[in-house]
């Protein structure tokens, strides 16, 4: 037992969490997992979602006694409200992102970009050519100047809809034309959903709950598509690459660098500059054998995906990596780095560093990252790190032994590659192993960690169910770095976890039954993955006939509340491990996890248990196969002369 209620073991599942969590009890540090203690019993009302502090006459809170807000709001007003604000926070978050590559596309295109360059002039180009750019007899710059342009447009449009939901199938695009919930640009659609729920305006909880599909579209099609296009532009397009996780990549002798947050664009350089033989022959100058790059969250994913750079943990990692004594910097962004870092930090040397301005934190350093003199600014990061390692105490030093190797870096485009060969990359294998049923269909397991969850625990249960029931699962976010932590990243996981069909696939392939496809905003790449299996063929034609399942189990973040939402307006079920906080309007459950179902032909599922959850994602899958009348195992056969002129091949 712990110092506190809740059992250590119940807490987090992997040995080098569990041995920093101990570490933090003993020392007194305040962590989440403690301060998830001291909040206790947290507010129902909040948890319910009918707590109101939209204006000042408030706040209120319904309850039996007071059905009523003092304007009049009923508990369904509000919950919807409260609702798509959380939508609107997620998609800022995901679009302001994509936003800062798009206006870095532009400066590369203007030639103002520093040491950016265009790294996938394939990509560029067919993106281009997508948007309708003609392309030939244009240098690479001009195409980026135009294509910049169009995507800047995606955030400013005023009544057009965004070009991006093109890239969907057809019959999708017309289900969003004929529910209204076609989004114009991105920018617009966030100010409407704050002037729709500001007080006296928007009351009709349905109206509300359709805006909230609306901005959730902007975000998955819109800005987080917008993202990972420009990513793959600029830093190139992910390919499978291998690496390692868990707080044991971190060296006992070298100066430690962790990069926080979301945003690629100072990682990218990081990764450049720590190989850098002058800085490395800094760090040994400084006593160390050499420097260590990794990271926590999405910043982590997105270097390994393009660098192998390695993972040091997932969200309820980041303090427990510095509760290593071993960091010399911790080089914070934007989205999801806890406030309170600066204060784990002090009782050692490391340095917490913010880099955005929107974006700072009492008690961090805040060095602006200068994306003129990119590499230069990384330069200076990691010099900082080098001095700072002179001044690290060995005897605070304690880094868990563990760490797992893993090849990540599934982008569509390598998914494509790997199934099909470079002359002829294709989906085709994969859908035929879908009908066949060696693989039962797909499931994306994304999203976070959350304290309410022993860290991990229902990702991996769930994982290990689906795999051994032949389901290809398809990770990004954190859920990618908890897989990478329990090996299930590596070709063998399939050897020994997965169910026969999905092994033979992934034997023949190569490939793992957990594929890495990202970042947060990368969840747009499981949607272009799905919309590749549409596309195909002989799976349907929309993305609500596929036999996919989104899923995001441990979720804490409003950003997963966007991606959800989105998820099921692209026709996808998605199952949630914790509830959203609607439970307040039975009208608001009911739509969202009933009524939707009518509209886009997938709805949410809450469900807390991930044994339960495993038999009803294999529920919702066979419900889409028996739908497709695919469901049952057919062995290829070989046809005859006759046979094959009946089938017209
Ligand atoms: Fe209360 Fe209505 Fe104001 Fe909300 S908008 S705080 S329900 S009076
Ligand atoms: S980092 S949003 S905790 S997945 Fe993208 Fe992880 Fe969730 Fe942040």
């Amino acid at each position: 037992m712990s110092e506190t209620n809740v059992p250590r073991e119940k807490k987090a599942m992997d040995q080098a969490s569990l041995q920093m969590i101990e570490r933090a009890e003993k020392l007194g540090a305040s962590t989440t997992f403690s301060r998830y203690e001291t909040q206790k019993v947290q507010c129902g009302f909040g948890k319910s979602g009918v707590c109101c502090r939209i204006c000042h006459m408030g706040p209120c809170r319904i309850t039996a006694k007071a059905p009523l807000g003092i304007c009049g709001a009923d508990a369904d007003t509000i919950v919807a409200r409260n609702y798509l604000r959380e939508v609107a926070g997620g998609t800022a978050a995901h679009s302001d992102h994509g936003r800062h590559l798009v206006l870095l596309l532009k400066s590369v295109a203007e030639g103002k970009g520093g040491q950016y360059a265009i790294k996938d002039e394939k990509v560029l180009r067919r993106a281009a050519r997508k948007f309708g750019i003609i392309d030939a007899d244009k240098t690479k710059k001009q195409v980026a100047g135009e294509l910049a342009d169009i995507f800047l447009k995606e955030f400013t449009s005023q009544e057009e809809h965004l070009k991006t939901l093109s890239l969907a199938p057809l019959k999708r695009q017309a289900v969003w034309k004929r529910q209204n919930i076609e989004p114009a640009g991105i920018d617009r659609m966030l100010v409407e959903a704050l002037h729709r729920t500001t007080m006296g305006v928007d009351h009709d909880y349905k109206n509300i709950l359709m805006h909230a599909f609306r901005t959730a579209l902007s975000d998955g099609w819109g800005g987080s598509r917008v993202a990972s296009i420009v990513s793959d532009i600029i830093f190139g397009t992910p390919i499978p690459i291998a690496s390692n996780a868990n707080l044991g990549v971190l060296g006992e002798k070298t100066v430690n660098i962790l990069v926080h947050g979301h945003e690629p664009a100072l990682s990218e350089m990081l990764a450049i500059a720590v190989s850098d033989p002058e800085m490395v022959k800094a760090a040994k100058e400084a006593g160390a054998e050499g420097i260590t790059l990794a990271g926590i969250c999405c910043t982590a994913n997105e270097i390994l995906m393009r660098h192998g750079i390695p993972l040091a943990g997932n969200f309820l990692q980041q303090e427990l990596a510095l509760l290593t004594g071993a960091v010399e910097v911790m080089i914070t962004d934007v989205q999801c780095c806890m406030p309170s870092l600066p204060e784990i930090a002090k009782a050692y040397h490391t340095q917490i560093v913010s880099t955005s301005d929107i974006a700072q934190t009492i008690g961090a350093v805040h060095e602006a990252f200068d994306e003129q003199h990119a590499l230069e600014s990384a330069k200076g990061l990691v010099r900082r790190a080098i001095e700072n390692y002179k001044r690290r105490d060995p005897a605070k030093v304690c880094i868990p032994l563990a760490k797992r190797a893993l090849v990540a870096g599934f982008s569509v485009e390598s998914i494509r590659y790997m199934l099909g060969g470079t002359f002829r990359s294709t989906f085709r294998p994969l859908n035929d192993a879908i009908i066949q049923g060696r693989i039962k269909g797909v499931a994306g397991i994304v999203g976070c960690n959350n304290p309410k969850i022993r860290m991990d625990s229902y990702m991996i249960t769930l994982t290990r169910e689906l795999i051994k029931r032949d389901v290809l699962v398809l990770n990004t976010g954190c859920a990618a770095i908890a897989s990478a932590k329990e090996g299930l990243l590596t070709p063998e996981a399939a050897l020994e976890l997965a169910g026969p069909g999905l092994r033979e696939v992934c034997e023949a392939v190569g490939i793992p039954p957990v594929l890495h496809m990202g970042s947060c905003v990368d969840n747009a790449r499981i949607l272009e993955a799905a919309t590749e299996i549409v596309l195909e063929g002989g799976l349907g034609d929309d993305l609500s006939d596929v036999p996919a399942v989104g899923i995001a189990p441990e979720w804490m973040s409003e950003k997963a509340v966007a991606i959800g939402t989105y998820c099921v307006a692209s026709g996808i079920d998605v199952v949630l491990g914790l509830p959203f906080h609607i439970s307040g309007s039975e009208k608001v459950t009911n739509f969202l996890n009933k009524g939707t179902h009518e509209l886009f032909g997938a709805s949410f599922h809450v469900c807390p248990d991930p044994h339960e959850a495993a038999t009803l994602v294999m529920d919702l899958i066979n419900a889409k196969r028996d739908k497709l009348n695919i469901n049952k195992k057919s062995e290829r056969t070989l046809l005859d002369m006759k046979q094959r002129r009946e089938a017209h091949v």
